[in-house]
This record gives C-alpha cells, structure tokens and sequence, in this order.
C-alpha cells in the first residue's frame, strides 16, 4: 500500500504497511482500485454527458464511492470488493451505451477503460498495479492526487444535498471530467493545475448547494447555548455530518425515554431550529473524533456514526457501535436506507435502553450556531466594534482536528491572541479551543462557531459581506487572518475553495500536506502566499504586524 491522503500520513511522507488511521493494506489497495475503476467510468460518463446522456445510478455510486474512501470512512474490504465490481458492470455499460450511439470516445483504449474484474485474489493483484505510485513524475502524481482528494471532499458535500433532494449538475460534470483527467498521460502540469483550481470553484458552488439544502430543510442556524453535560437517561451518540440521519434519529428516538447527544462534527445540529423541538436532544457529549476511543466507552450508550471519522474501535464498546451510510468498519453493525432512502434505527434504540446513562466528564455548556444568518443578524454590532476598534482583527481558525500533539499549536495559539481579536471557526477544529474562557467584545463571543467544515461556506459569506460594507475592492484588505488545521480530504475541497475565491496567504498546518511535491508546494506558495505554522509567537507576530 501507498497512502499520503491525510495529514497523518505516515513519517509526513506515506503510509506503506498500515494505515495511521488503522485502514489496512487490504483495503488501502482496494480503495485504489476503486478510484481506478471510477476513473475508468468517468472516461465514458464524462463523454455520454457531451452527448446529453447521463444516468443517475453511476452518478449515485461515484459520489458515495468516492465518499467511502475518505480518510476514516470505511474500513471494510468487502465493501470496497463489492463496489469495485458494481463499478466495472457500470462502465461497461456505458461502453455498450456509447458504442450503440456510435460516439467517438477518448481514452477508451486506456487500461482503466478495458480491464476485467476477475477472482478476489485476481483484484488484490491489479490493486497493486493502480496505486499512488504508478504516476512516476513526482509533479504529476501530486497534481493529480491534489484534484482527487478535492473531487473527494466535493464528493461527501454532494452527497450531503443529495439525500436532502439538493443536486448541483456542474460539480457531476466536473467530477467525471476531474476524475478522468487524473489518468490522462497527455495533460501537462499547468493543465492539471488549471483544473485544480477549477475544482475550488466547484467546491464553491456545492457549499453553496449544502448550505441551502441544509438551510431550507432545517432553518438558519440560530445562536445557541449547547449544554455538554448529561441527563439521567440513557442516551445514544450520533457523530459524523449527516443531518438527515440526525432527523431520522431524532423523530425515532421521540417519547422512547432515550435522550440523543451529538458527537464531534454533529454538535452543529443543535444550531438548527428544526432540531431545537425536541426536548430528549440532550446535548453534546464529548470532543473531536480522535477522542472517540475514550468518549465512547463512558457513553456507555450505543453510538451511530453517520460518516467519517470512525477510530478502530475498542472492545469495550464495538458492540454498542453503528455504522450508515457510506461508513463501515468489519465487525460493526451497519444501518442502510431502505429503497425510498430511509432508516430503521429501532435495533439501536432498543439497545440504548438497556444501557446505563452517559458517565458525566465534564458540565457546563458552550455556545455556537455564529452561521452566515445569524452574524448578519448582529452585523451592526459586528461592524461597529471594528470601526471603534473594539475588534481589531478576526482570525479564521477553521478545520480539522487530529491526534497529533503538535495541535495544541492550535489551543496555544487561541488562548496567546490578543484580546481585541475574534475566532471565526468551523469542522472540529474548534475543540481545540472551544473549552477555553476566551470572553467576549461587547456581548460577541471571541469564538463564533459556523458549523460543520462544510460551513466554512458561512466564514466565506460573512467576509464578503464585511467586504462591501466597508468599501473594499479584495477580500484580502480585511482585517481577517487564516490560520487553518487540516487532516482530511474535505479539507481540501475547502482549502481549494477558499483559493479560488481569492483568499491569500492562508496558513495550513500542523504540516503542509505529503502529497504536495516540492515544486507543486511552491507554485501555491508563489501565486497564493500558502505558508505552514511555526511557533505561536512568530506566527502570532506575523499576523498581527500584517494588519
Ligand atoms: Fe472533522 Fe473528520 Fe468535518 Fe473532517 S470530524 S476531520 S475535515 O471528517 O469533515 O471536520
Ligand atoms: Fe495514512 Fe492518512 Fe492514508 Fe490513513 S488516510 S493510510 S493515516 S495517509
């Protein structure tokens, strides 16, 4: 196996034997070839498209396909065994649709296009032939392993509208065109690069799409108090992003004598009005998902993970464990949607009943729900605290957290900023600073939580809109700081997102990604000022002397 998608990557370089998040060669393999075998879709569905022919079912399967190989999805070989030939049946259909309409079709003598999926053992082998490591040209592989993992974080998004009805064609197009284009020998460097920042602006457009997908189906985000203690009864842990999951959850659990908490990424829900009427929604139970081993033995609750990010899970609660949608780990049980797309979670309830109440580990409650809405609803008081210079300069502190020690960079660096400062957060970068007694400026919080990573949409938002009040011609004369974590690849499409939309100098750490060549490295730094983290006080001077 070679695997650099994450910011765990093994000695900042790859990992080749095991996986730091514990995914196995086996199934590190299968994932390439998975991706193979949706290039080899995209090379057909991307020309039946020109031709005016799509069809919904690749277009389903590329997205949740994509989405299972995200960093801490989905463990399970056969999974990955499963899609791979679901896939290869997919493309050879569209061969026969394209060769009945007598389409012309590039690429079609390619490997990926004409490969037979044979025995398990025989899929093993042609794994290994279609990894990281066959692009020689070290420039190459890193562009092309950079729009992959841009078209996955755009993938998890898309998926997200979708199971709430919500599509965006242009990001499909762009997906079959990004993911055919990934084994395209004849495409230059610049070519790729052009196509990488294309995708930041797909990556634009489907936050947009999520946002009014999860907007219109469960109301603006409304500043909110979120207690993280817990209550007498048991309860169940939902975590990952999915909210239609969290619904579901929700209307099942009610009058059930369960209570619900929120997990990591899942703590955003409480924000939503929609989610506010049930009175058994407890609370948020815990921290970021590296914590998980810890958080979810004392739950003593069952767990639903509705996407990434799963940690190999201890013996002391796998049992209590659930997986749906795209994510699945061997051993775990795992909920699917019907065919109208629902979910029966009574086996989880049933369980929750019998289980003790969450052992307490902390009381108190924190505040977020600082969503483009409800910071335009304080926009004045915004705006007038930075005129009179109350606030002095916002820092976007958006992300992900991680397992890492080198993150307490990122505690550090919140607790040393000076007081006339704010944190615009989102993803669960935000636990790492989130705890701490940080005040507020004149009745604003010094750290206003958007969301899940995918409302980093809303940071975008409301520095446009800071943008026009005070008269500005570029986003970057704001007095507005990026000092971003990253680990995953939804971290990327948010990165390239924030580069198309003209955003300079961002800082990304705790290291700068191992797919990124050296040369490729230096063509952001060179056209977007993109730097890593050193120490809090040199970064911290920085930015301050920048405004
Ligand atoms: Fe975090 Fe995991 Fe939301 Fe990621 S829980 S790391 S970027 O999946 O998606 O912020
Ligand atoms: Fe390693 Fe990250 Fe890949 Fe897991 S996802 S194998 S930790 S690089």
């Amino acid at each position: 196996m070679f695997c650099f998608q994450c910011q765990e990557a093994a000695k900042g370089s790859g990992c080749t034997i095991q996986g730091v998040c514990g995914k196995t060669s086996e199934v590190a393999n299968l994932q390439d070839l998975l991706l193979y075998t949706l290039k080899g879709i995209a090379i057909f569905a991307q020309r039946g498209r020109e031709l005016g022919i799509t069809d919904p079912a690749t277009e389903k399967f590329m997205t949740g396909s994509m989405f299972a190989t995200i960093t801490n999805a989905n463990f399970t070989p056969e999974h990955f065994t499963a899609s791979i030939r679901e896939g290869v049946r997919l493309r050879d259909q569209w061969r026969d649709r394209l060769k009945l309409a007598g389409a012309e079709v590039a690429l079609t003598g390619h490997d990926a296009a004409l490969w037979v999926a044979g025995t398990d053992e025989e899929l093993m082998l042609k794994a290994q032939e279609v990894g990281v490591l066959a692009t020689e040209h070290e420039d190459i592989r890193s562009l092309r392993e950079l729009l992959t993992y841009g078209l996955k974080g755009m993938a998890a998004y898309m998926e997200h509208a979708a199971v709430l009805g919500y599509y965006e064609p242009g990001a499909q197009a762009f997906m079959e065109k990004g993911l055919a284009a990934a084994l395209d020998d004849t495409l230059s460097g610049d070519e790729l690069t052009a196509l990488v920042l294309e995708c930041g602006k797909l990556g634009v457009d489907v936050m947009a799409l999520l946002d009014r997908a999860n907007t219109t189906t469960y109301g603006n985000p409304e500043i909110t108090k979120v207690n993280i203690g817990v209550g007498a009864r048991p309860g169940i842990l939902i975590s990952g992003h999915d909210l239609k999951d969290m619904e579901a959850l929700l209307k099942q659990t009610e009058g059930t004598g369960v209570d619900v908490y929120t997990h990591s990424e899942m703590l955003p829900a409480h924000y939503y009005p929609a989610f506010k009427k049930y009175s058994h929604f407890v609370g948020n139970y815990g921290n970021a998902w590296w914590k998980q081993t810890e958080e979810f033995a004392s739950f003593n609750g069952p767990i639903l993970m509705t996407t990434n990010c799963i940690v190999p899970p201890k013996e002391s609660y796998i049992n209590r464990l659930y997986t749906t949608g795209h994510t699945g780990f061997p051993g775990v049980q795992h909920i699917a949607a019907d065919e109208n797309g629902e979910k029966d979670f009574s086996a989880v309830i049933e369980q929750a009943k019998n289980c003790d109440a969450p052992t307490e580990i902390e009381t108190g409650e924190i505040v977020g729900g600082f969503a483009h809405a409800a910071v335009m609803n304080v926009a004045d008081q915004v705006v007038e605290a930075v005129q009179s210079g109350a606030i002095k300069q916002f820092f976007v502190m958006a992300g992900c957290d991680g397992r890492m020690k080198s993150r307490n960079y990122y505690t550090d660096f919140a607790a040393e900023l000076p007081e006339d400062t704010v944190i615009l957060t989102a993803g669960c970068a935000k636990y790492k600073y989130n705890k701490l007694a940080l005040g507020e400026i004149g009745g604003i919080p010094r750290v206003l939580d958007a969301g899940q990573c995918n409302d980093s949409y809303s940071l975008v938002v409301i520095a446009l809109k800071l943008k026009e009040v005070f008269g500005l011609d570029d986003i970057n004369d704001l007095p507005i700081a990026y000092n971003i974590a990253w680990y995953e690849q939804k971290a990327v499409i948010v990165l390239l997102a924030l580069l198309h939309l003209g955003v300079k100098n961002i800082h990304l750490g705790p290291t700068l990604p191992a797919f990124l060549s050296p040369n490729v490295a230096q063509v952001l730094v060179d056209t977007f000022g993109i730097s890593g983290i050193t120490t809090v006080k040199e970064d911290m001077e920085h930015f301050i002397a920048a405004v």
